[in-house]
């Protein structure tokens, strides 16, 4: 209808299930699977799936969650009822095991199917990557970069893209996994920390007293041991309230080009967590849809297969903007689309503004004040430069 084809040369996939979609965390809780509803029916009135290969997703087996994820919790994971969820008005973040059960990562009805369908999303991606099938596999169920091998943490109870890798890891040598949530990329970091065959790079808002999870520092960069091949490939880039898209594009470019020339991964994947964008409810950048954008164009012309996966993302009518869009940069109909979002997408009345890309007044009442100075940003860069001195292949 807008004249989207199928890109010459290469395949995308799109990897989703509206199984997965059903579940809720909660009332209030942020986390808002439906919001991967409301990205497909975007993604759907654009004309895009006819440039894709489109496919419904499985859930994950026991085994392959094994690859990662200790019996122990998986057990637990898998017969844990909502029943099981402490009732204590006076302490609601108290947890039952393995941090389950608090307020960030409730027992819910069909917990294990939801955490099983994203895993198979992202798995599903990551096969299709590692046979050559696909050159772009997109997997906006995935991307729960906080969950630990024994624990749930921050709204991630099963860390689809450590199972992702690992499967990538089968036919590549090296992988490059790229984090521009709004949160420091925890689980991924720490699960491939001993390897130099997995470099992490996470883009974060960095406050240890009062942001979530506290840690990546620009200084934390893998084992301190030189012996120890992780050694340079953990690599942070700490940030501050209110940054705007002229600073993250340049920041991005630098760094992530540069790990390119260095480190010569042999495929990407980059997590797209849409908590980065102005006006988001846990967010605190200043990001725009075509910033946002902007990450996955660049990784795209690395010429590099990739698999892009979703992550955190809690207004969900910017999360759907912000996927759809990069669904388009994916399979390059990003010039083609129009602004205006189409008069016939499902839930329109949810896009109080009719447009792909809104301001940053259309997306809150008053921007955040930008405290991420030039001068520190060059300095990050420098420090990030500085660490792939030790890093060749
Ligand atoms: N309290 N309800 C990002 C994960 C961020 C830990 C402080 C819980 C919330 C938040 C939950 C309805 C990703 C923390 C927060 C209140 C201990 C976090 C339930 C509001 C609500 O209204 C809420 C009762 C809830 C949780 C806010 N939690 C905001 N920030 C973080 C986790 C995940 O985007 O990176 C990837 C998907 N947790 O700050 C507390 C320390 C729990
Ligand atoms: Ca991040
Ligand atoms: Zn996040």
């Amino acid at each position: 209808e807008y004249g989207i084809v199928r890109p010459k040369g290469y395949t995308v996939s799109y990897h989703a299930t509206p199984e997965m979609e059903k579940h809720h965390f909660g009332q209030t809780h942020p986390m808002k699977p439906w919001r991967l509803t409301l990205t497909k029916s975007l993604v759907t009135a654009y004309g895009m799936p006819f440039a894709m290969d489109n496919y419904v997703t499985r859930e994950a087996t026991y085994e392959e969650l094994n690859a990662f994820h200790s019996s122990d919790y998986l057990d637990y994971l898998s017969t844990a009822a909502p029943e099981d969820q402490p009732r204590d008005i006076e302490n609601p973040d108290k947890e039952v095991k393995y941090n389950l059960g608090g307020s960030d990562c409730p027992l819910f009805h069909g917990l294990y199917n939801y955490c099983s369908m994203s895993a198979g999303c992202s798995l599903d991606a990551a096969r299709k990557i590692s046979s050559n099938q696909s050159d772009i596999a997109i997997a906006w169920g995935g991307g729960l970069h906080h969950a630990k091998r024994y624990e749930a943490s921050g709204f991630c109870y099963i860390n689809d893209i450590v199972l992702a890798i690992l499967q990538l890891l089968r036919t590549f040598p090296r992988v490059l996994y790229i984090d521009i949530d709004v949160h420091h990329g925890d689980g991924v970091e720490e699960a491939f920390f001993s390897t130099d065959r997995v470099m992490t790079v996470s883009f974060h808002k960095y406050h240890p007293e009062t942001f979530f999870p506290g840690t990546g520092a620009l200084e934390d960069n893998g084992p301190k041991s030189e012996n120890n091949p992780g050694a340079h490939h953990a690599i942070n880039v700490p940030l501050q309230d209110g940054i705007t898209d002229e600073q993250y594009e340049a920041l991005f470019e630098s760094i992530i080009g540069t790990i390119n020339e260095r480190y010569r991964p042999s495929a990407i994947a980059l997590q797209c967590g849409a908590d980065s964008l102005a006006g988001d409810r846990l967010g605190r950048f200043n990001l725009r849809v075509q910033g946002h954008g902007a990450c996955v164009r660049y990784c795209k012309s690395l010429g590099l297969p990739m698999i892009v996966f979703g992550g955190g993302g809690y207004t969900p009518r910017n999360v759907a903007r912000a996927w759809a869009y990069e669904t388009s940069i994916a399979i390059g109909a990003d010039t083609r689309i129009p602004e205006t979002i189409p008069d016939h997408a499902p839930w329109r009345e949810h896009f109080i503004h009719d447009t792909l890309f809104p301001t940053l007044e259309q997306s809150m009442n008053e921007p955040r004040h930008n405290r991420n100075s030039d001068k520190r940003l060059r300095e990050i860069v420098a420090h990030v430069h500085e660490q792939l001195r030790f890093v060749s292949h």
